[in-house]
């Protein structure tokens, strides 16, 4: 009897606490990178000017000549466009630096921009600072321009331009060292093709060390010792099935298949980044356009709403700006999100689970927009069902999942379906329903529907699911 009542009360006790953590977890920083959802990128340089997209190492620097360049109107049209962050190549695979570097000449020191008085990353931070957008950096390692290239010597250099960046610019949100490593170039005038081992010779520990020691907040993107991950692909998609989880093995992190969706039993945290253009260049080229609103949307949902972030790139035209065509697109895309985001049809929805570890973990969390309210079943469970009862009869064709990540990522299997006179039916979609991760979002035939029920029939662990909501799109 005496041992009867404490192992209830022990079985009681461990449902009232929190579920236990199911490895890998994010970090803080990782957590609070993937709750920005969407930032930008942007490329700006030689090959603006040059109408080229991987510049050969020998381009004028006197060609960099941008007449009404303005980093505000960056920063105020990306805010518009709900971007959380910005990150401009301080320099491109071409070598030419973007802010005055004692490493080379082959910068804006030598261009006519401000007689030579410019400096395009620190407008870009201090515009940044001013209307509180977080900033970032690309600097790639490849360069075309650097007669040291291949030699130790210019691993020397590439260390040093990460400590004037550190030194003149941080914080970074995020800083990428860019995986290209193309082999030939103008190298000081060789002309010739060289070719390195990547996971040996830039020494990334180093230059992530370099930056973590006055900014241990950043993010990695690259090299060996990243903090979050590419996605293979360079056209705004991410696979339906998404883990969070993966290695830091040098090899996976450059095997395309599977970036794409992780990996279900990778032991560490490597979330993924969706990078892609607003345009099909990385670079501006007169003769391109943006993509249309509807593939942009397209691109939101196989990204975000894949468990993945979205870095779109916006190519700064050779006046210094953002193209009109680019921001209105922009803008127009973010409001279409914003618009049908606005209202959740399961907000006076009673909610039913199967099972509930303990009333602080109720399935009413799911519709609180309080990240950190999360519906969780018991120890040991990880099937289980919600159902949402509409007041009256309503159509939907999206929903919203969200899982508490801060305790991992488990869940591997879900289907929804939806009541309607006296039967319950599948909805009707093309997408594989396996992973959710911090956020997945399921487009399907629209419906409508007295009921909605969410089954998780597989997970690694205790299900811990923190929000969900229904809308209906309408094209
Ligand atoms: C790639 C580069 O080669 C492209 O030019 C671009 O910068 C893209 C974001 O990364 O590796």
């Amino acid at each position: 009897m005496k041992w009867a009542l404490i192992i209830g009360c022990l079985m009681l006790a461990s449902c009232v606490h929190r579920p236990s953590r199911s490895y890998p977890i994010p970090t803080q920083q990782q957590l609070e990178w993937q709750q920005m959802e969407t930032y930008a990128f942007i490329h700006f340089g030689l090959n603006t000017f040059n109408d080229m997209e991987w510049g050969y190492g020998d381009t004028p620097a006197e060609t960099f000549n941008p007449s009404d360049l303005d980093c505000e109107q960056w920063v105020l049209t990306l805010k518009k466009c709900g971007m959380k962050g910005v990150i401009l190549t301080a320099k491109h695979h071409d070598g030419f630096c973007l802010w005055p570097t004692k490493t080379t000449d082959y910068s804006v020191k030598n261009s006519p921009y401000k007689n030579g008085q410019g400096d395009v990353v620190g407008e870009l931070c201090e515009a940044c600072r001013k209307h509180g957008l977080k900033f970032g950096l690309y600097l790639s390692p490849w360069d075309r321009h650097q007669a040291e290239y291949g030699r130790e010597g210019y691993v020397k250099i590439y260390h040093q331009q990460i400590q004037e960046l550190t030194d003149c610019y941080g914080p970074f949100f995020e800083f990428w060292f860019d995986g290209a490593n193309g082999g030939d170039g103008w190298y000081g005038g060789a002309k010739e093709t060289r070719s390195i081992v990547a996971s040996e010779y830039y020494d990334y520990e180093k230059a992530r060390d370099i930056i973590w020691k006055q900014y241990p907040n950043t993010m990695i993107f690259g090299g060996t010792v990243p903090t979050l991950r590419w996605i293979g692909n360079e056209e705004g998609k991410a696979g339906n099935t998404l883990w969070s989880s993966y290695t830091t093995d040098f090899d996976d992190l450059n095997n395309v298949k599977l970036l794409a969706k992780g990996m279900p039993n990778g032991d560490v945290w490597l979330p993924a980044e969706v990078d892609v253009s607003i345009r099909p260049g990385w670079f501006y080229h007169e003769n391109e356009e943006p993509k249309t609103l509807e593939k942009l949307l397209d691109i939101y949902y196989q990204s975000v709403g894949h468990n993945a972030n979205l870095l779109l790139n916006f190519p700064v035209d050779k006046g210094g700006r953002i193209s009109f065509s680019d921001s209105i697109r922009a803008v127009e895309w973010h409001q279409a999100i914003q618009n049908f985001f606005s209202d959740n049809l399961l907000k006076d929805c009673e909610v039913t689970s199967s099972n509930t570890r303990s009333s602080r973990f109720k399935a009413q969390n799911v519709l609180c927009d309080e990240y950190t309210h999360y519906w969780a079943t018991e120890d040991g469970i990880s099937k289980a069902e919600l159902v949402f009862g509409f007041p009256k009869v309503t159509s939907l064709n999206t929903l919203v999942l969200q899982e508490y990540i801060p305790l991992g990522q488990n869940v591997k299997g879900f289907s929804i379906s939806y009541y309607r006179n006296g039967k319950w039916l599948p909805v009707e979609c093309d997408e594989a329903m396996t992973t959710i991760g911090y956020k997945r979002i399921v487009r399907f035939e629209t419906v409508s529907a007295e009921k909605l029920r969410v089954r998780f029939h597989v997970a690694k662990g205790t299900l811990c699911i923190s929000q969900v909501a229904a809308y209906m799109r309408q094209s």
